[in-house]
């Protein structure tokens, strides 16, 4: 039988590109699948890869109409496909070039002798699609084209709730190679629903070189989709060797009540901090929550584009009462991918979800009932903390109207925060661009389940972005410092932490109060706040915050909670500063002004015990 046959073979020709010919050809005699199937823009070609994930298993239906669920592959809590494999995620660096030390590096060749032989006959009895995407708005100076072989049709179902099909826009390029490529087969498979086997042998290599990247052995989202991580991590590399940003950032629009106005923030936040939460906020209207191209526009401000159209969420605490807007999203019927979320009779269930959990069902690790241990006798939870759910942005009723603009939406700020249970307090501004960048580059955060490893240990996250800035820190530091000079009107940059404990570890905020910070922050890009001058940026006033609290939330907001919420933690901040020298210290071509404002810290924080002979400075005392 012939591997593709003459109607996908005219479906690839009548793109005139000599590249995705030699792409697929190339790894068609690689990987070896049985079949080759041509996906265009149209309807059917769409309907089919939906089909088939349900026909393969890879999916199944749930009772609401649209709902599916998908499990990723699972042998034990710590042997799994439910995360992003950092360790096995690697950027190929050409002989002789710098390996950024932040990041997991191999020597180019090495590397692809490495995974190509892994490759070699990956998609062996599986069917492999062709796709075509568009990364951002289509006729849009921002966008990049992107072409993806998979033999999941998982990855090809969830591609399609996230990114704009590109297949005309493929024809448009008339054959030019300007475009990112991505392989990805989940290789052998076992059980029902079928998983990923050899888990061993997963790997994520990054071709910055040929703009393509390789991952093979895995199905997890962030793993596999070439448009999510892997072509982020391309665009990085892209727009740091040109004048532009690629930032982990969501696009928000904030609408003050009463004030017939939106102002639109980006913020980055590191996996399972609060980001897709943000985007969501009720009364807002969401343009993305994870990855944004960022470019200065001719309206002397910077502009902004989703790459993608939908939303890979962490389901985990999702419930009415946090997160109202993404519950009422995910239990009604439209397009939805849930996964490795519990089912319990057609119904999915998720830890936080506010309900009473079921006594038995099917998970992650295939039948499931309370008490249930994994291989090492720990216990199995009933989803995974980093399930997730995939949606497309453009049925929500919050969906902003511009998210498909190809201009992209002006952005008045920028938001920065980690999860930080004693430092930084939640919210402030920075004093100035330099010192935003500072902020920006220097997020730390506890780690989470959104990636393998252990949890709770505290790491420096420049941009929330580290897992993925594929040039050196210096670099793209540079980068991002030069590109705020040549706005006009520079975004103010705002810290947030949503994640502030007391001494007994007790959270000092409701879920739902980063709400205020949010307007208050808009508000200050209005002129509409005054606020406290500090060594460490600006706080708000608490007889601002107070009235927003009970205005949004209808909550009582005490000075005794704002003083101890915003009171600057002179001795943690310096401890803070020291780790951040620690980390930079490593890199090369840090720019100079990173130092001086690194330095310009310690010294006014120093200033402030000494002349106040105390730890902890309340904001009032500052006034
Ligand atoms: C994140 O972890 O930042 C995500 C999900 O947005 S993943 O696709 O795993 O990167
Ligand atoms: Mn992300």
């Amino acid at each position: 039988m012939e591997i593709i046959n003459q109607e996908n073979l005219d479906k690839l020709k009548a793109l005139n590109n000599e590249k995705v010919l030699k792409i697929v050809n190339e790894f068609i005699d690689l990987c070896k699948p049985s079949k080759v199937t041509v996906i265009t823009d149209s309807k059917e070609d769409i309907e089919y890869c939906r089909r088939r994930a349900i026909e393969i298993g890879e999916e199944a239906k749930l009772d609401i109409d649209g709902h599916t669920i998908h499990f990723d592959g699972f042998f034990s809590m710590s042997n799994h496909d439910q995360a992003r494999d950092k360790k096995n995620t690697k950027v190929l660096i050409p002989n002789g070039q710098y390996h950024p030390p932040a990041i997991n590096t191999i020597e180019r060749e090495e590397g692809l002798k490495e995974i190509l032989e892994i490759m070699n006959g990956c998609m062996e009895g599986h069917e492999c699609v062709v796709r075509f995407f568009c990364l951002g708005p289509k006729n849009s100076e921002f966008s990049i084209l992107a072409l993806q072989l998979t033999d999941s049709f998982y990855v090809a179902h969830s591609e399609d709730l996230l990114y704009r099909a590109g297949y005309k826009e493929f024809k448009k390029l008339s054959g030019s190679d300007e475009f990112f490529y991505f392989i990805h087969s989940s290789g052998e498979l076992i059980g029902d629903p079928p998983v990923t086997k050899n888990l061993d042998k997963r790997r994520i290599y990054v071709d910055l070189q040929e703009g393509c990247v390789l991952s093979v052995n895995n199905q997890y989202a962030g793993n596999s989709l070439g448009l999510k991580k892997l072509a982020l991590r391309l665009a990085i590399y892209k727009s740091n060797n040109e004048d532009w940003l690629t930032e982990h950032y969501f696009i928000l629009g904030v609408h003050p009540e009463g004030k017939n106005r939106v102002s639109y923030f980006c913020g980055a936040f590191p996996s399972a901090c609060g980001k897709t939460s943000t985007a969501m906020l009720p009364g807002q209207t969401i343009v993305g929550d994870d990855i944004a191209y960022l470019r200065a526009w001719n309206d002397g401000y910077v502009h902004a584009v989703n790459i993608e159209r939908g939303i890979f969420g962490i389901i985990k605490d999702v419930n009415p009462k946090d997160d109202p807007v993404i519950f009422e999203a995910l239990t009604t019927p439209r397009e939805t991918i849930f996964s490795n979320v519990l089912v319990a009779e057609g119904t999915p269930y998720w830890i936080g979800d506010g309900r009473s959990i079921p006594v038995k069902g099917i998970n992650f690790s295939g039948d499931w009932n309370i008490g249930k241990e994994d291989i090492n006798k720990k216990e199995i939870p009933h989803a995974h903390p980093n399930a997730r759910y995939t949606i497309r942005i453009e049925e929500l009723s919050n969906a902003d109207e511009n998210l498909h603009n190809s201009e992209g939406v002006p952005i008045s700020g920028i938001f920065y925060g980690g999860r930080d249970s004693n430092t930084m307090p939640p919210v402030l501004e920075s004093l100035n661009w330099e010192h935003g960048v500072f902020i920006g580059a220097s997020i730390e955060s506890e780690t989470t389940s959104a990636t393998l490893g252990a949890e709770g240990v505290r790491v420096q996250q420049p941009m929330a972005n580290l897992d993925f800035i594929v040039v050196s820190l210096g670099k793209y530091l540079k980068n991002h410092l030069d590109f705020g000079k040549k706005l006009n009107i520079c975004p103010k940059v705002f810290a947030t932490n949503y994640f502030l404990r007391n001494k007994e570890g007790k959270y000092l905020n409701g879920i739902l109060d980063k709400l205020c910070w949010i307007i208050w922050a808009e508000g200050r890009t209005q002129d509409d706040y005054k606020a406290i001058e500090t060594p460490i940026g600006y706080l708000p006033l608490y007889s601002d915050l107070k009235i927003l609290f009970k205005q949004y939330l209808n909550k009582d907001y005490k000075e005794t909670d704002y003083i101890e919420q915003f009171s600057i933690r002179t001795t943690k901040l310096l401890e803070k500063l020291d780790r951040i020298e620690s980390m930079y210290k490593k890199e090369i071509n840090v720019p100079q002004i990173f130092w001086d404002t690194l330095n310009d810290q310690r010294k006014s924080l120093i200033n402030l015990i000494n002349t106040y002979d105390m730890e902890e400075i309340s904001p009032f005392l500052l006034k």
